[in-house]
C-alpha cells in the first residue's frame, strides 16, 4: 500500500483546463523529453490517470510535469498528461503552462519575457508579457505544420459520406469543414459531435492504416483529433472549431495545435497568406490569434511554421493524492 503526493497547480486556458504537476513527478530515463514521454508511458502511465481521469480530473482534463531542459541552451522540457494520453504538443497545454510557471516562479527564463521549450514534437520558442505578477498573453511558435492529405472520404455515421482533410499541427487533425452532408458545428450539439467523433476517428485510422506517420519522428502517428468547423460567432471572426480529442473531450479553446493544423491547411489551399492574423474561436466562443510566420519544407511537403497567443488564468492549487488501495486510483469514465 503506498500514497502518493502530488502538488498541483490548476488554470485555464481561454476555457480548457491545465493541470501543471509542481511536486510529486517521477524520474525518467531518457536523452530527449521524446525519449521520455515513452518511458513516462511504459512506468507511470498510472499518474496520468489518476490524475486526469474522474474523480480527481474530468474528460476534458489535460496538464504537464516539467523536467530540466536537455540542451542548455533551453529552458525546460515538458511532459503533457491528457485524459488522450501524452501528447506529443499541446497548444492550449504550453500557454496554461508558461503563464502558472511565470507567475509562481517555476522556472526563470535566460532571457526574461522569451522561452525555450522542448517538446516531444519539438523546440518550440515562446514569448510572453507579464505586468506585476501576472502574466497578459503567451505567445508560441509551434512546430512545422502541414497538410499531410486532402479530399479523402470516408462513410460516417448518421451523416453518411464525408470529404475531409487531414492536417499536422503537433497532433494529427481529420479536418471536416461544412458541405452536403455537413452543415457546421453551429447545427450540432457538443454531446453529437463527440458521438459522430468516436466513431469517424476510428474509421479514418482503420481505412487509412499507416498514412500519417511524420517525417521526423515516426513515434507521432495517426489521426488523434477531428476538428470540425462552421460559423463563428463573432463575424470578426476567421473561424470557429469544435475540437475533439481523447474519448469524450471537446476542447473549450480553439486548440492551439489544431489551429496551427487549420492554418497549414488553408495556407496549403491557398486560402491563408502568411503574417495575416487567424482568428480561431472555440466551441465557447474563446478566441486564439494564430499566423503562419514562416513558409518552410517538412520532409517532401510544403510546411509551415505557426504561432498561436493568448492568455490563461489560474484558478487553484490542489494537493493531490492517488492511494493504490483507492480502487478508483486509476480513474474511470463513464
Ligand atoms: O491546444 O493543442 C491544443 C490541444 C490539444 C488537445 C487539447 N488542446
Amino acid at each position: 500500500m503506498a500514497i502518493h503526493t502530488f502538488e498541483c497547480i490548476d488554470a485555464h486556458t481561454c476555457g480548457n483546463p491545465v493541470r501543471v504537476v509542481r511536486s510529486g513527478g517521477p524520474s525518467l530515463i531518457g536523452e530527449t523529453i521524446s525519449e521520455k514521454r515513452l518511458h513516462f508511458l511504459k512506468e507511470y502511465d498510472w499518474i496520468r490517470k489518476g490524475l486526469m481521469f474522474e474523480p480527481r480530473g474530468h474528460d476534458m482534463m489535460s496538464g504537464s510535469i516539467l523536467f530540466p531542459p536537455h540542451d542548455s541552451k533551453n529552458d525546460f522540457a515538458i511532459l503533457f498528461i491528457e485524459t488522450s494520453g501524452c501528447l506529443p504538443m499541446c497548444g492550449h497545454g504550453t500557454i496554461g503552462t508558461i503563464t502558472i510557471a511565470i507567475e509562481k516562479g517555476l522556472i526563470t527564463p535566460k532571457i526574461p519575457g522569451k522561452i525555450r521549450m522542448e517538446a516531444p514534437a519539438g523546440l518550440v520558442e515562446i514569448e510572453y508579457q507579464q505586468t506585476a505578477d501576472k502574466v497578459d498573453w503567451v505567445k508560441l511558435t509551434n512546430v512545422k505544420s502541414y497538410l499531410a492529405a486532402r479530399d479523402l472520404t470516408i462513410i460516417c455515421p448518421v451523416l453518411g459520406e464525408l470529404k475531409f482533410d487531414v492536417a499536422y499541427g503537433g497532433n494529427y487533425y481529420a479536418i471536416v469543414d461544412p458541405q452536403k452532408n455537413f452543415s457546421g458545428i453551429q447545427d450540432f450539439s457538443a454531446s453529437k459531435i463527440i458521438q459522430l467523433s468516436q466513431e469517424l476517428r476510428q474509421r479514418i485510422n482503420l481505412k487509412y492504416p499507416d498514412h500519417f506517420i511524420h517525417p521526423e519522428n515516426t513515434t507521432i502517428r495517426d489521426v488523434s483529433h477531428i476538428l470540425w468547423t462552421g460559423t463563428p460567432i463573432d463575424p470578426a471572426s476567421s473561424g470557429r472549431n469544435a475540437v475533439f480529442y481523447g474519448d469524450k473531450a471537446i476542447d473549450r479553446s480553439p486548440c492551439g495545435t489544431g489551429t496551427s493544423a487549420r492554418m497549414a491547411q488553408l495556407h496549403a489551399r491557398g486560402l491563408l497568406q502568411p503574417q495575416t492574423d487567424y482568428v480561431h474561436e472555440s466551441i465557447i466562443g474563446s478566441k486564439f490569434i494564430g499566423r503562419v510566420e514562416t513558409v518552410i519544407t517538412l520532409g517532401t511537403f510544403p510546411a509551415i511554421i505557426p504561432s498561436i497567443k493568448r492568455w490563461a488564468r489560474i484558478y487553484g492549487q490542489n494537493t493531490l493524492t492517488i492511494d493504490t488501495e483507492d480502487p478508483y486510483a486509476l480513474g474511470f469514465q463513464v
